[in-house]
């Protein structure tokens, strides 16, 4: 536990927009491709990432700890430090050539939040707690959310075998990020926070078609992942006849764009196949074995789970025909998640006060509050992002992250008020 330093620099507005911003960018010079974004879970570039955050927290004020999964955890005590605290936060892991808001900006927004307290002196009825989660993106590893899973007492001991593309067990990366990896069951916060509010960028079009800045999360799409694989006869270009191939390849061509026209029966359903690996691919060889990767969300878990139903019907289909084998093996599947409509109402009230039109809406992106859904209430606050997410180009502006910043410090304010 690092002890607890002096609060910002004094003049310094902790909701200043741009420098949230500025500082953002300096952390994504954490990261394992240089010119690039991407700080995959428990890489080099995350302990990096991880150690300046921590710095950032302390300097702000909070007692800083790394928890059992590699989530940078800092607490900023209420003036009953036994009350339930609130957590706040998002993920610092990020997919392969991100941009650098996707997570980073909610736990740069809960600084923020504590850095204004701080600054202030102020000291709410409750605890917060500023969370840097190790593990939402799912990337380097089959399974994913295991940091969310933690604090909701629902981490499974079965992830620390999970192995990523280098042969690299879960278990050995905690080791070498310098954590106990079975000491999980201290994550567990489900008796010792009240709630957790994340800030996260929309990553879709919805505000920015509104010309809104900020939205109000009403739930959170429920998703199925897994991986497809297609097992056919490995043959020569030159030699085999066409009519006598049984091609993994081509089979797969069929079935990805099975999966596209599922997807697109339904409007708030989406299903995409995001990887295709095959191994041993040369110019002169049929393909033998070809895997993908299966993404399927909906808002609504009947839905999601009848497509991937029907999807998987489509592809054990088109196998038969084409004389090949299909197999799914299912690595992740997290139901929807309703937000709390107290906290969303609070964060209404507060996302009002700033003048803002309020504005509510779905989250076809996953969340760690998908982990908590059922362990402690939820909600999510929007932040307008433009040119998309999962890419470099994705962007927030210095203003609406500043208003973001004193949202959550007026939503902190009311949840303050309602307890007292
Ligand atoms: O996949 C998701 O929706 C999130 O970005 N991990
Ligand atoms: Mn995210
Ligand atoms: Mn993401």
């Amino acid at each position: 536990m690092t002890a607890p330093r002096s609060a910002p620099a004094s003049g310094a507005d902790p909701c200043d927009g741009d420098a949230i911003l500025a500082r953002l960018r300096a952390l994504a010079a954490f990261t394992d491709v240089p010119g690039e974004m991407t700080r995959l879970t428990l890489s080099p570039a995350h302990k990096a990432a991880a150690a300046q955050v921590a710095q950032w927290f302390a300097a702000a004020g909070m007692a800083v700890h790394l928890d059992a999964t590699g989530s940078v955890v800092g607490r900023y005590d209420g003036l009953d430090p036994h009350a339930p605290a609130l957590l706040l936060g998002s993920h610092i892991d990020t997919v392969r050539n991100a941009g650098i808001f996707d997570g980073n900006l909610g736990v740069m927004l809960g600084l923020a939040v504590v850095e204004q307290l701080a600054t202030t002196g102020r000291r709410l009825p409750f605890p917060i707690e500023v969370l840097a989660f190790a593990d939402e993106e799912g990337v380097r590893f089959p399974s994913t959310l295991t940091s969310s899973r933690a604090v909701a007492g629902r981490f499974d001991p079965t992830a620390l075998d999970d192995v990523d593309a280098d042969g690299i067990t879960r278990r050995a990366a905690l080791q070498a990020f310098g954590v106990m990896a079975d000491a999980t069951a201290a994550c567990d916060r489900t008796r010792t926070a009240r709630a957790y509010v994340e800030a996260h960028i929309e990553q879709g079009p919805v505000l920015e078609r509104l010309g809104l800045p900020l939205g109000v999360v009403t739930a959170i799409a429920g998703a199925s992942r897994g991986r497809v694989a297609v097992r056919g006869q490995a043959g020569h270009s030159g030699t085999l006849p066409m009519e006598m191939r049984n091609d993994a390849l081509t089979a797969a061509a069929e079935m990805i764009l099975a999966v596209e026209a599922r997807g697109r029966q339904e409007p708030s359903l989406v299903a995409t196949v995001g990887t295709l690996t095959i191994p041993g691919a040369a110019v002169n060889v049929v393909p033998g074995t070809v895997s993908f990767s299966l993404d399927v969300r909906a808002p609504d878990d009947h839905q999601r789970l009848a497509a991937l139903a029907d999807i998987l019907a489509g592809l054990d289909t088109i196998a038969a025909r084409r004389g090949v084998s299909v197999a799914f093996e299912r690595t992740y599947e997290e139901a929807a998640a309703p937000c709390d409509p107290a906290l969303q109402a609070a964060l209404a009230a507060a996302v009002a006060r700033t003048g803002v039109p309020v504005h509510h809406l779905p989250s076809g992106a996953g969340h760690d509050g998908l982990s908590l859904n059922g362990a402690l209430p939820i909600a999510m606050l929007f932040v307008r992002s433009r040119n998309g997410s999962h890419n470099p180009r994705e962007d927030a502006s210095a203003a609406d992250i500043g208003l973001a910043a004193r949202t959550l410090c007026a939503f902190v304010e009311e949840l303050a008020r309602i307890t007292e």
